[in-house]
């Protein structure tokens, strides 16, 4: 039987330094939808990789003493090292310095010119090596600095090969209003409608200046300019992964700083080449730290390794995609996880497994292993919910209600009902009680899985063996 597939992707980081929580946060909501769907039976491949030509990485390999190659190949690892102690299940980790993604990508631009979207151009403009991405001067702080990363930009003159974009608009605008290229949220999706009828302006996409890029096919003195390398990596896995990936990807998931690329320039590319657009670009918000932007200025930087070391991965996964709606911005501190990890994992979640099993063993009772069957009416309906909530990418709304409708009420009829009292007269009730804390725990241990997974093996042991363990101990008693 053929299994429906499901392409899902990251942005490919740039790799000018190590992995960050803001890294962290999109690569723990595309595990999430990954395993979602593969515990539903299809065939996911879920793609993430980093991002290690251009300008901005040659410039910090060049401050570390090392050559490009040689930089990027040391912080590989430590990418890999924080998505494992994420347990993020990647199927392919891309790297753009990959041989054969390289020759892809030169057949890709020959295609682009031979069916006429480059042109040659003399071209005069300014540069932030930060973002890799040119500025026109009235979007500039005091004309010179960029308004992102509020460093000084370059000015760079020389003869660039152009992307048409400005050919490509009525195309584009076209397969965003029938659907076959979807942006979401609703209102990303407004934005980019509105700046393609405001008009697109053609993209230089070649570089004189930087070595550090895969030649440009024909011309030898210029290299591909670094988003176009980067964009085509999730359609040249589909050629390099055997029993990889298949084109269009499902989902594209990112932030809103790197819409304009993933909803303008790639899909207008792979019009212009006859391929067909992703069916999903979806953009995040971006979080502050502390309330404020993350910068290495500031030192506000969280470093997620050490954040799984203390708290344990579930309860950063868990923590980051609870705390504020998936499509729009928020903020995040190592205190907002340190709350979490007390309230609604170890008094919340740990307590209730813990209690209800260390009750059933002392009072020796028999409970069914059946999930649901003696939950409250409208129970049902929760789980469609839950299940609905996932599926459009409202993260902390599905976890709110996994704690509200499920974890919440089973405390609190343990609170109420007093089992250590009730079975000193009422074996019968103590058994009812104890039961729907018990069938409840059985539907939780499902449906938390795509976010804890880790969690939800623990659970599931515990669960069959009836001996409570704690699920997320005390941060004070593990030092
Ligand atoms: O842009 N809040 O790489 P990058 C939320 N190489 N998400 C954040 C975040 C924050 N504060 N900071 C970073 C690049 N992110 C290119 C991508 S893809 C073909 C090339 C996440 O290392 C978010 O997913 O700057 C954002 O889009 C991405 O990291 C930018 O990563």
């Amino acid at each position: 039987m053929n299994k429906e597939k499901f392409y899902i992707t990251t942005p490919i980081y740039y790799i000018n330094d190590i992995p960050h929580i803001g890294h962290a946060y999109t690569t723990i909501a595309a595990d999430v939808l990954a395993r979602y769907y593969k515990k539903l039976g299809r065939e996911v491949f879920f793609m993430t990789g980093t991002d290690e030509h251009g300008a901005k990485i040659a410039e910090a390999a060049e401050k570390a003493g090392k050559s490009p190659k040689e930089f990027v190949d040391g912080l590989v690892p430590k990418f890999k090292t924080a998505w494992e102690k994420l347990n993020i299940e990647y199927d392919e980790f891309f790297r753009t310095t990959n041989k054969e993604h390289e020759k892809i990508v030169q057949e890709i631009v020959q295609k682009l010119k031979e069916k006429g979207y480059l042109e040659k151009r003399e071209y005069e403009g300014l540069y932030c090596v930060a973002c890799e991405k040119f500025y026109m001067p009235d979007e500039l702080i005091k004309g010179k600095l960029c308004p992102d990363h509020k460093r000084e930009v370059i000015k760079y003159k020389e003869e660039n090969y152009f992307f048409l974009l400005s050919k490509l608009s009525e195309k584009l605008i076209d397969k965003i209003k029938t659907g076959e290229l979807k942006i979401g949220p609703e209102t990303r999706k407004n934005e980019i409608l509105s700046k393609i009828n405001s008009g697109l302006d053609d993209v230089s996409i070649s570089r004189a200046a930087v070595d550090w890029g895969i030649p440009f096919p024909g011309d030898p003195e210029q290299t591909v300019y670094v988003w176009v390398d980067a964009l085509l990596n999730y359609y040249t896995a589909t050629k390099i992964y055997k029993n990889g990936p298949s084109w269009p990807a499902d989902l594209h998931l990112l932030a809103k700083d790197i819409l304009w690329f993933h909803a303008i320039v790639w899909p207008a590319m792979l019009i212009a080449l006859d391929i067909k657009p992703p069916k999903m670009v979806f953009a995040h918000g971006f979080f502050t730290v502390d309330g404020q932007k993350m910068s290495k200025s500031i030192g506000n930087v969280l470093d997620p390794i050490p954040l799984v070391d203390k708290y344990g991965a579930d309860a950063v996964r868990y923590a980051l995609l609870r705390e504020f709606p998936f499509g729009q911005d928020g903020d995040i501190s190592e205190e907002k996880i340190a709350q979490r990890h007390t309230s609604d994992l170890a008094n919340g979640l740990g307590n209730l497994l813990n209690r209800t099993l260390s009750m059933i063993n002392r009072y020796e009772l028999k409970v069914k292993d059946e999930s649901m069957k003696l939950v409250v009416d409208g129970a049902k309906d929760h789980q469609k919910e839950i299940h609905s909530f996932i599926e459009n990418l409202n993260f902390s709304e599905a976890l709110f209600d996994i704690w509200t409708f499920y974890i919440k009420p089973s405390n609190e009829l343990i609170d109420k009902e007093k089992p250590w009292e009730l079975i000193k007269n009422d074996m019968g009730k103590t058994t009812a009680v104890l039961q729907y804390c018990y069938s409840n725990l059985i539907s939780i241990q499902e449906i938390i899985y795509p976010f804890m997974p880790e969690t939800a093996e623990k659970m599931k042991k515990q669960l069959e063996t009836k001996k409570p363990e704690p699920l997320f101990p005390r941060i004070e008693e593990k030092q």
